[in-house]
């Protein structure tokens, strides 16, 4: 088997080198693009592509393609893809903060943080100012991001915390989900996800079971950044599909392992998703190692300060500055990544990609007891938290302060330095992106994992312009519509083009407006039900 194996591989490389030679896409999969445009080969004659929209792009390739796609993935698994085998793809990197504001970061962003790595990779790339996570708390976000699509479409509306190991998440009878990890390791590549899933903590939801081939870290929303217990007091640092705690700090412990995955698989394409935990509760610092307040069995989430707190071991007052200290740990860990690219010679072909799963908490406290006449200020013995800068609203609410988020695009030498970009995007344009630069074909458009993201990679090469399209959110109790700057939020209408704090609802002045988002809505609520799911 092994050397039957080992010869099909050779014969894939032979082929792939003699049609490189003949000037013609050695992939094992085509696009439609034009030659040259990215960097990227044209589609060879055999693999051609159905009419594009701007959606969507569905594949036929030919016998010959399938062979080489099979040999990929055989080689792949094998072990033995270099990245001249698969055409030169970039490796991939997302990087992604938890509960990470708008106006968090420091430098460029406006926070108080120092946070010298991100600038630098936001100076060296392309910076978003309009880019949106697809829900306002965690679980809907990153089911997105894996998948491309609305998160209602996999019954995701909210965050998913469960004592025990129940939640099958992802893998809830009637999702059959395909992640980007399952798209590029079809294509050789390897794959690995460190830190906070939170699609499920059902075994049959493992990060392994989606595409991932390896995975180190916490499956629920969230866990002691030290003993790694969960919020009910579980065990829940996991290797893959067993339990495995790594000492240390949680956002040092995912850099170092994201570190290791990169030395591990420098020679070959990549694959890696850092979903860093950081800097979601409980609040603490690395230095709190030796001030551990969790024990098995006990919940931390008291809705009271205290020990047993979200709070971590810190009092209120001393919260702000504990968040800026986690993001600076996080932003010297996304540095950590980049040096270690670097060392490699990698940073020519790795595209990074960092973003956040959803706003800041600006001050904790249930969004149903917030004041609509005063929604940013505090109640009293309630922490102050993060910030999202001058938007309205926070964590768990559909207004700006909710999903709008720092984004970055990064890849020296194809995505050019210093630019920035006002296009209205969101997280689940990623999958999109990477499968256009990779040249990896989409699902149908008609099938049941079609995407409802669009590819940005003309955005991101070349600055071109998105086509328009009218965006959605929703929560349990909260919906969102985004169409140009008009926004229509739990049916107040803004015009984020002057007023991005959504401070002045014009629904009595701009009835037209008011009625086509109902309308568009109304008409998307219905395309994306699941009556099948609770
Ligand atoms: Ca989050």
């Amino acid at each position: 088997m092994k050397r039957a194996l080992t010869f099909l591989i050779l014969v894939w490389r032979r082929v792939s080198r003699q049609r490189k030679l003949r000037g013609t896409l050695q992939l094992a999969y085509g696009g439609d693009r034009k030659a040259g445009a990215g960097g990227i080969p044209s589609a060879p004659d055999s693999c051609t592509a159905s009419k594009r929209t701007a959606k969507h792009r569905a594949l036929q390739c030919s016998g010959v393609n399938w062979l080489s796609r099979v040999m990929a993935v055989a080689a792949g698994l094998w072990g033995g893809v270099t990245h001249a085998d698969t055409g030169n793809r970039p490796n991939v990197i997302l990087i992604l903060a938890d509960d990470l504001g708008y106006g968090d970061l420091g430098g460029a962003w406006g926070g108080r943080a120092a946070t010298p790595h991100l600038d630098r990779l936001a100076r060296e790339g392309l910076r978003f100012t309009d880019f949106h996570a697809n829900g306002a708390m965690c679980t809907p976000t990153r089911a997105s991001l894996l998948t491309g699509r609305y998160p209602q479409r996999m019954g995701f509306e909210r965050a998913h915390a469960t004592r025990g190991r129940d939640e099958l998440g992802i893998a809830r009878p009637g999702n059959h989900e395909i992640t980007i990890a399952t798209h590029v390791r079809r294509a050789g590549y390897a794959t690995g996800i460190f830190g906070k899933w939170h699609l499920g903590k059902h075994p049959t939801a493992n990060p392994v079971r989606f595409g991932f081939d390896e995975f180190r870290g916490l499956t629920d929303g969230e866990g002691d950044y030290f003993s790694k217990l969960d919020r009910f007091g579980g065990e829940d640092w996991l290797h893959n599909e067993q339990f495995e705690n790594q000492p240390g700090y949680a956002t040092t412990v995912t850099t170092d392992n994201a570190m290791d995955f990169i030395e591990r698989h420098k020679e070959r394409p990549f694959f890696l998703y850092v979903a860093y935990q950081a800097v979601h509760f409980p609040w603490q610092v690395p230095d709190d190692s030796n001030r551990e307040t969790r024990r098995e069995g006990e919940e931390f989430t008291s809705g009271k300060p205290g020990l047993r707190s979200k709070l971590g071991p810190h009092t209120p007052a001393e919260i702000p500055s504990v968040m800026q200290r986690m993001i600076e740990e996080l932003d010297h860990g996304v540095g950590r990544i980049i040096a270690g690219l670097r060392a490699h010679g990698l940073e020519s072909r790795t595209l990074v990609f960092f973003t956040s799963d959803n706003g800041a908490y600006v001050h904790y406290l249930d969004p149903d007891l917030v004041d609509p006449a005063a929604p940013t200020l505090p109640p009293p013995d309630w922490p102050l938290v993060g910030s999202n800068g001058p938007l309205r609203g926070q964590k768990t609410q559909l207004y700006e302060g909710g999903h709008r988020v720092p984004a970055i695009a990064w890849w020296p030498g194809r995505i050019p330095p210093g630019r920035l970009t006002a296009e209205t995007t969101m997280t689940m344009d990623i999958l999109p992106t990477v499968l256009d630069l990779l040249d990896l074909p989409f699902p149908a458009s008609n099938g049941p994992n079609r995407i409802d993201g669009v590819s940005l990679q003309s955005l991101l090469l070349s600055g071109a312009p998105i086509p328009s399209r009218t965006l959605f959110w929703r929560a349990p109790t909260q919906k969102a519509v985004r169409e140009g700057p008009w926004k229509l939020v739990n049916d107040q209408l803004y015009n984020l083009a002057d007023d991005i704090g959504e401070s002045r609802n014009l629904a009595a002045t701009h009835p037209v407006v008011l009625t086509r988002l109902r309308e568009k809505l109304a008409t998307w609520e219905k395309e994306v039900s699941r009556p099948d799911l609770p």
